[in-house]
């Protein structure tokens, strides 16, 4: 078998003080955290359109790297190239899982019986693949996004034969993720936005995004899927306006049309922060609905604002959103995965990677992190303490529901002094993250 790969050996954890960057410095496998495998936190996964097709092309240039090897771009031997080359990436760098998109397997030949069909042929050769290893489906999902007919969406499209089209893709890419065993089905809405309100029906167009989506539950669930439909919002690009525009609003609209039992929430970096958000925010506001599923572990550049899927470096952001994560009684259903991509000037193959041991460093140093801050204990108390005075007295019967409004106000009035919340200390708050992950 033809090794894509060659000077490249399997990735092995070495520790900190190993100076081999073809080595894990902090994800160590097999390390137990809170009784569970460090590999078992995560289920970190492959993206194969980011890894295995995208080249570097951006809005002002054509790709750097050649990740073709001699192939015909959307040819099939393309197609199986790249399955060739995504088994030997994971197996290498000890990647259990992979995501992808119905046309990161087969290109697009805008032929859509020809594309069902080489839907058909690559999901086995995946398949066949699978055998032996322990390389497994994430969650699969259908770009209903890059070819033209969805310039106006695809459950939000204002013609019903691209709905069909959409609805057609949906459906292979179910049977795929079936055949496949993935955990989690992925709906993240591409175009399901809108550019101008006056020429939007925006009622029609949310109904019509649910009514697909429960066609996509019915149909899904006839054909023995048993993981979690996923919502992955983005506030915004390539639609000026998103529907699924944060975590909240998704929950709503999961809820509005009773679709919240079905689905949960795969929640990206950087798309919480092109909303406005920290990442754990919306980790946060995820996990108390208990709508929190899977991650996509990326990062954004603060100075460019937009969608840059960068590997995730930021080892604070990694230490809060693995404090939400371990704060998360249900648990993950699905697994972290890298929906993140080389910066076009790091075309070589050999970056790619260094990005992935960047990113499973990053996250491992975050859970290490979160373990310590969870174990030290002064946070929790800090939180504890401020909230106090709804343990007792009037602050109990408040969170037991059992007062009113007129008796708060008859509390208020006699009240000789106003005793004031708890300073928030938030500067010693963050000196003991530094002293929990920096010191001794
Ligand atoms: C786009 C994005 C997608 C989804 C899957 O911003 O995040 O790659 O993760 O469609
Ligand atoms: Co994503």
């Amino acid at each position: 078998m033809k090794q894509y790969f060659p000077n490249i050996k399997t990735i092995k954890y070495e520790g900190p003080n190993s100076k081999n960057a073809l080595a894990f410095h902090y994800y160590d496998p097999n390390k137990v955290i809170r009784g569970k495998k460090m590999k078992d936190h995560f289920r970190f996964a492959m993206s194969w359109w980011h890894t295995l097709c995208a080249n570097g092309t951006d809005m002002f240039g054509t790709g750097t790297a050649d990740k073709t090897f001699g192939t015909k771009i959307n040819s099939m031997e393309w197609a199986k190239m790249k399955v060739d080359m995504g088994f030997e990436f994971m197996q290498k760098l000890g990647l259990e899982y992979f995501c992808f998109h119905d046309l990161d397997l087969i290109g697009d030949t805008d032929n859509i019986k020809e594309n069902n069909e080489r839907m058909d042929i690559i999901v086995n050769y995946i398949k066949q693949k699978m055998k032996g290893t322990n390389i497994k489906c994430l969650w699969g999902t259908a770009n209903l996004f890059t070819n033209p007919r969805y310039f106006a969406g695809a459950g939000s499209t204002s013609s019903a034969d691209v709905y069909a089209c959409a609805a057609n893709q949906i459906k292979k890419a179910l049977d795929a993720t079936v055949k496949l065993g993935g955990r989690g089905y992925v709906f993240w809405g591409g175009r399901e936005g809108y550019e101008h309100l006056l020429n939007t029906d925006m009622e029609l167009e949310l109904d019509n995004i649910a009514r697909l989506m429960k066609m996509a539950v019915k149909y899904g669930r006839s054909i023995g899927f048993k993981g979690d439909f996923y919502i992955e919002p983005k506030p915004k690009e390539p639609m000026k306006h998103q529907y699924d525009f944060d975590a909240s609003t998704a929950i709503n609209f999961l809820r509005h049309y009773g679709l919240d039992k079905d689905f949960k929430l795969n929640i990206e970096a950087n798309h919480a922060t092109l909303a406005g958000h920290t990442f754990e925010h919306e980790l946060r506001v995820s996990r108390l609905n208990h709508m929190l599923g899977s991650i996509d572990a990326n990062q954004g550049d603060h100075l460019l604002g937009w969608d840059t899927d960068e590997f995730p470096f930021d080892v604070y952001t990694a230490t809060m959103a693995m404090y939400e994560v371990l704060n998360y009684k249900d648990g993950l259903t699905g697994g972290f995965n890298f929906d993140a991509k080389n910066r076009r000037g790091s075309y070589t193959m050999t970056d790619m990677f260094y990005a992935y041991i960047l990113g499973m460093d990053t996250f491992a140093l975050g859970l290490i992190n979160a373990d310590k801050l969870i174990k030290d204990g002064r946070i929790a108390k800090l939180l504890n303490d401020k909230y106090a005075s709804f343990k007792t007295g009037i602050g109990k019967k408040i969170v037991s529901n059992k007062t009113s409004l007129t008796e708060l106000a008859d509390y208020a009035t006699k009240l000789k002094q106003v005793k004031y919340p708890t300073s928030n200390h938030q500067e010693l708050l963050e000196s003991i993250v530094n002293q929990v992950i920096y010191g001794k």
